[in-house]
């Protein structure tokens, strides 16, 4: 018998490979089109998904990922919630001999061999084209001092540090741009919008740009600047990252004056990777994604192109 024939009925017979991912949560739109992403890659490329939402709390993370160890699933890939406090787990999986893969967000632990790889965005760079776009509109604007508010991520998460990096460093080329207020809205609506009432409540300055970590914080913000009788858009400028539908609409209704993208459609990228990492072929410890920035101007134009 040729070989080929002896080794097909193998194949045939081999267990699909078994992933368990631990998400994030359900925050924002970006994330579900993340999960969305995830889950359609995993069906397309036969691979069992063992799928757990940790609602935003690490703890919950730490539990899905000991719970996909003892299950003996084939590699384990999560999105971190937050960047610290992981050097337990990852060892526990490393002892156990299972890869871990880093989607989305990135870890701080003392022992990078504890991961695989990780795939997602650079959010310094995400900061940086955030404030390269008010920097330049403050080149245009009459010299007077421009007062930023800033809507921060989930504390201690990878973006929410990283884009607040990478604003500072390129706004302090330009003294006239100050932050004059910075809170978490944890990457919600909801709390978006209830951080900006108290920062318009608490206004003893004219409040001149709100900075938003994601769209969605900012589209909750978009309500109260409404509510508190201002023109979003108009009265304040707002900058936010992501690059959802729900943006590019806002931007269209004139409410929002540009979005930086982060790209989530990162599944089938995932499951390439979990197949390589499993098959034990080398893989690149960083894989970054490609993204745009797209103001108001735009939208109209890109919004039909939008996948997510
Ligand atoms: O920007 C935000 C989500 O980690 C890049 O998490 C992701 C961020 C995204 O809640 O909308």
């Amino acid at each position: 018998l040729a070989l080929p024939a002896l080794c097909a009925p193998l194949n045939a017979l081999a267990a699909p490979l078994v992933l368990g991912f631990s998400q994030v949560g359900a925050e924002s739109e970006w994330r579900t089109a993340n999960t969305a992403s995830i889950k359609a890659a995993a069906k397309e490329a036969g691979i069992t998904l063992k799928f757990a939402d940790a609602q935003q709390k690490q703890e919950n993370q730490v539990k899905a990922i000991r719970s996909y160890i003892a299950q003996k699933v084939d590699v384990i890939a999560f999105s971190p919630v937050v960047e610290s406090g992981w050097d337990t787990v990852l060892k526990e999986a490393k002892a156990a001999g299972i890869p871990v893969i880093l989607t989305d967000r990135a870890v701080k632990v003392s022992d990078p061999s504890l991961y695989a790889s990780f795939i997602g965005s650079d959010f310094v760079e995400e900061g940086r084209k955030a404030g390269r776009w008010l920097l330049e509109r403050a080149a245009r604007t009459p010299a007077a001092a421009l007062n930023i508010v800033e809507l921060q991520g989930t504390v201690g998460s990878a973006p929410a540090l990283d884009r607040k990096k990478g604003f500072e460093e390129v706004i302090k080329a330009n003294p006239r741009l100050q932050i004059i207020r910075s809170q978490s809205g944890e990457f919600t609506r909801a709390k978006g919008k209830e951080v900006m009432e108290a920062f318009l409540k608490a206004r003893d300055r004219k409040i001149d740009v709100l900075y938003a970590h994601n769209d969605d914080m900012a589209i909750g913000a978009i309500q109260a600047i409404e509510e508190a009788g201002l023109k979003p858009g108009v009265d304040i400028a707002i900058i936010s990252i992501d690059g959802v539908r729900g943006a590019f609409e806002a931007m269209k209704a004139g409410k929002l004056n540009v979005t930086v993208e982060c790209n989530p459609l990162l599944g089938p990228q995932l499951m390439q990777l979990a197949r390589d990492v499993v098959a034990g072929k080398p893989v690149e410890k960083r894989i970054t994604v490609n993204e745009g920035v797209y103001p108001a101007e735009v939208a109209a134009k890109e919004l039909p192109n939008r996948k997510y």
